[in-house]
């Protein structure tokens, strides 16, 4: 399987995350991709390749113009207004509240975000553009012919919405892969989404849609974020009714629930009859994730990755979340090769 990689990610490296009422070090860190990297490498998974700069057209498929531009020049006026600090909003608009983007950066921080830990810095938005040309050069190969694919992305993007960030997520690479192969000529396109956390941008953008399935095993939004996306009754609206499936999982939830689970969402997927399926793939289901509360062993992914092989469709996948650092590459290549070896 070959993987595109992009060095760029690493000008995303800001020095803060809100948690726990603290700024912390961010739990997604460069290291992570490093690790992935050194595991695909070490595993000989495959090939390792350099996207393509596509520029904004792709992005521009599924997300807000206004939106990208707003990305796009954040930093920039952050500084420009004096602060000292890393750009993070401080007000949203919630219930009863005007939905006007404002003119002031730090109204349109908390106009844009879905969530208040992400802080924005210096290069976020060209290592959010370079994750989103690794989504699409990959994407590219899976409708070129090959079975399968590795966009080795990050920042990650499945919390990003059609013009919402947060959640560690700018730009929602799995989407705009997923849109990338409908143009390509893919009638319908499956999305399955493994991370441990519920893709409320990726749910967003095509809730309306019936030539996207969106399937998400996820920590139930009563006790995970993001809190307000991903309870089971969110099935999809308009033309995309039935097209939309949420399965919440329980605080604690082990491989023997998780994988019924999982050959529930993969029957759905055969139903759709997709061309063609995208796979979400957070590794933060596994037990020692420090933000998560599933509990996946490393030999998990192994199986699961077979599961998915055996699916036999045309398969990119897209990194997510997975904040283990030191055992992120081995739980997120070990699903590759589980689904190599089905
Ligand atoms: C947990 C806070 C979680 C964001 C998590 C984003 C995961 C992206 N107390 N904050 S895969
Ligand atoms: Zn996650």
């Amino acid at each position: 399987m070959i993987t595109v990689f992009s060095e760029d990610h690493h000008l995303r490296n800001v020095r803060t995350e809100l948690y726990g009422g603290e700024l912390v070090s961010p739990h997604e860190c460069p290291e992570r991709a490093q690790m992935v990297l050194d595991r695909v490498r070490s595993t000989g998974l495959g090939e390792v390749i350099a996207p393509t700069k596509a520029g904004l057209e792709a992005v521009l498929r599924v997300h807000d113009r206004q939106f990208v531009e707003f990305l796009a020049a954040a930093w920039p006026e952050w500084v420009a207004a004096g602060h000292r600090g890393e750009a993070i909003p401080d007000c949203w608009p919630a219930r009863r509240m005007s939905q006007r983007c404002p003119t002031s950066i730090t109204g349109k921080l908390g106009y844009y975000a879905m969530a208040g830990e992400t802080s924005i810095g210096a290069g976020t938005w060209e290592a959010a553009q370079a994750a989103a040309d690794v989504a699409v050069s990959a994407a590219g190969i899976v409708s070129a012919g090959a079975r399968s694919a590795f966009a080795l992305c990050r920042p990650p993007g499945h919390h990003a919405a059609r013009d919402l960030y947060g959640g560690y997520c700018f730009l929602n690479n799995a989407a705009i892969a997923a849109q990338y192969l409908r143009d390509r000529g893919a009638a319908r396109v499956a999305i399955l989404d493994v991370d441990f956390h519920h893709g409320n941008g990726t749910q967003d953008i095509f809730y309306e849609r019936a030539d996207v399935l969106y399937l998400s095993l996820h920590g139930d939004p009563r006790d995970a974020f993001p809190y307000f996306s991903g309870y089971a009754d969110e099935v999809g609206s308009g033309a995309g009714h039935g097209y939309n499936g949420n399965f919440p999982l329980p605080v604690g939830c082990d491989f023997a629930t998780w994988r019924t689970v999982l050959e529930e969402a993969l029957a759905r997927v055969q139903a759709f009859r997709a061309d063609a399926l995208v796979v979400s793939l957070g590794v933060d289901t596994f037990a020692q994730d420090p933000i998560s509360f599933f509990r996946l062993q490393s030999a998990d992914f192994t199986s699961y990755g077979r599961m998915i092989g055996a699916a036999a469709l045309p398969t990119l996948f897209v990194f997510e979340g997975g904040y283990a650092v030191a055992e992120v590459g081995i739980n997120t290549v070990n699903v590759l090769a589980g689904f190599e070896d089905a």
